[in-house]
């Protein structure tokens, strides 16, 4: 074979080489998409419905919608709309204001009202396959806070459980934020009563905010969002699943999300596992810090859920007696409610293990509600005081001195405009007359 011949296998070969490569890194994206899929069709007790209102309730949902959930999204705003990453057929946008409602809560309920049954029909889809439906919604925007009016009736009348996931603002927001989240809190709370709302899942930016102290100010929206998502998925997902230790059926996490009235949830992880009173000091440690929202009297609750995960090699070393201590101090903490357990193993490779906890049948977050009145009463002293300041600064007070001393030096202006050489061309011409009067007579 000469060399220019054997040159050309070569290159053709290299060709060849390459091709393969890419054919076999297309062939495992596929793989890895496949398995992506198969994870999303991960088994559930419950198939909830999500319907995310407004910008924040859109954005958890977004996090469902991820995890293989039934969502849609609604809002005023087609910007906001536009940076929600489910399908477009999954998105409502209710128009009639500039964007947004800019924390208008009446505007946002004129536009819900009058929209009553487009969203009938666009929610359908979702309401359909679902055992119970979720609310996702802020406290704090217009939108989201605006449609419960709307919205709860509307989701009640399907027949399905209501549930509703309610946002509470961060510390640092403004009086009208913290001032709608508590209206909208107290229609909750009476649809809550009347049981409209089968249960009422109150979670805290402002707590998240002190659990997640550390994240950039990009980062905090998406983990407090996964934060509100993954204790429910867990609970869903894991009840579901036979356990080798202990399960929490799917009927009794069906009754911890029916109770009734507010549920607060949170996780911590535990490394020091091995240690005897480990699981029930963290237990003690998350009731006071973990959850995602405070205020609550936990002695009130009703029904309640602890699942304890890890890995199998983590939960096979785990004594036993450190998960009855655990579970003996929730029982203390909330004063002999009924609580369902579960224990599962996960995939894992971490050396710790979750413990979930959910606490149903409470009462308002008393001590939280009384703190978001006297922010918002404080900002909105501060804020009426700079309407008035406004009012003064724009203007300017003229005491007689002064006001003599203008019309003073007005007649003193008058005077020197005649004499002046401008005025005198205006007033004299060679003939006497001025130029606007010639320019009048022509
Ligand atoms: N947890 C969480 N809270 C959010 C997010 N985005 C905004 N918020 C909170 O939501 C409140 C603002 O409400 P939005 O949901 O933005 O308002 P909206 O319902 O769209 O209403 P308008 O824009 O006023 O018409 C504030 O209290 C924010 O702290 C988010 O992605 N996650
Ligand atoms: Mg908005």
């Amino acid at each position: 074979m000469n060399e220019e011949k054997k040159a050309l296998i070569d290159q053709e070969n290299e060709k060849f080489a390459s091709a393969l490569e890419k054919l076999k890194g297309k062939l495992n994206e596929k793989n890895s998409s496949l398995i992506d899929k198969k994870q999303k069709k991960k088994t559930l007790s419950i198939k909830m419905g999500i319907v995310g209102v407004g910008q924040a309730g859109s954005r958890v949902a977004e996090v469902f919608s991820k995890l293989g959930y039934e969502s849609c999204v609604i809002n005023t705003s087609s910007q906001d709309l536009e940076f929600i990453d489910i399908p477009d057929n999954r998105k409502l946008l209710l128009e009639g204001t500039l964007g947004g409602t800019g924390k208008d809560l009446e505007l946002g309920r004129e536009i819900f009202s009058e929209n009553y049954d487009k969203i009938q029909s666009f929610i359908d889809d979702i309401v359909t396959p679902s055992n119970m439906i979720y609310l996702i919604i802020s406290g704090g925007g217009g939108t989201g806070s605006s449609s419960v009016e709307t919205m709860i009736p509307m989701m009640f009348e399907t027949g399905k459980p209501v549930g509703v996931i309610y946002i509470l603002p961060k510390g640092t927001e403004d009086a009208q934020s913290k001032k709608n989240s508590l209206e909208t809190l107290s229609k909750l709370a009476k649809l809550s009563s009347s049981n409209s709302i089968s249960s009422l899942v109150v979670v805290d930016n402002s707590k998240i905010e002190t659990i997640y102290a550390n994240l950039s100010q990009s980062k905090f929206w998406e983990s407090a969002n996964a934060a509100i998502v993954e204790p429910i998925d867990v609970f869903n997902h894991l009840t579901s699943r036979p356990s080798r230790f202990t399960s929490l059926d799917p009927s009794d996490f069906g009754k911890i999300i029916s109770t009734g009235d507010c549920s607060v949830y949170g996780v911590i992880e535990v490394d020091n596992y091995m240690d005897e009173t480990a699981l029930a000091e963290a237990v003690i440690e998350s009731l006071n810090s973990n959850m995602l929202a405070e205020g609550f009297d936990l002695t009130q609750t009703r029904v309640g859920g602890v699942i304890i995960s890890g890995s199998k090699d983590v939960l096979d070393r785990l004594p036993a007696i450190n998960i009855n201590y655990c579970f003996y101090m929730i029982s203390e903490q909330t004063k002999g409610a009924s609580i369902y357990q579960g224990i599962y193993d996960v995939d894992s490779n971490t050396d710790s293990v979750k413990i979930y906890t959910w606490f149903a049948g409470l009462g308002l977050p008393k001590t939280r509600i009384d703190a978001l009145k006297e922010e918002s009463k404080a900002q909105v002293l501060q804020a009426s005081m700079k309407e008035s300041d406004r009012q003064s600064r724009m203007s300017i007070s003229l005491d007689e001195d002064t006001q003599s001393s203008n019309v003073a030096s007005d007649i003193h202006k008058k005077i020197q405009r005649k004499n002046s050489s401008f005025n005198r061309l205006q007033t004299t011409t060679p003939s006497g007359n001025s130029i606007i009067d010639m320019r009048r007579k022509k």
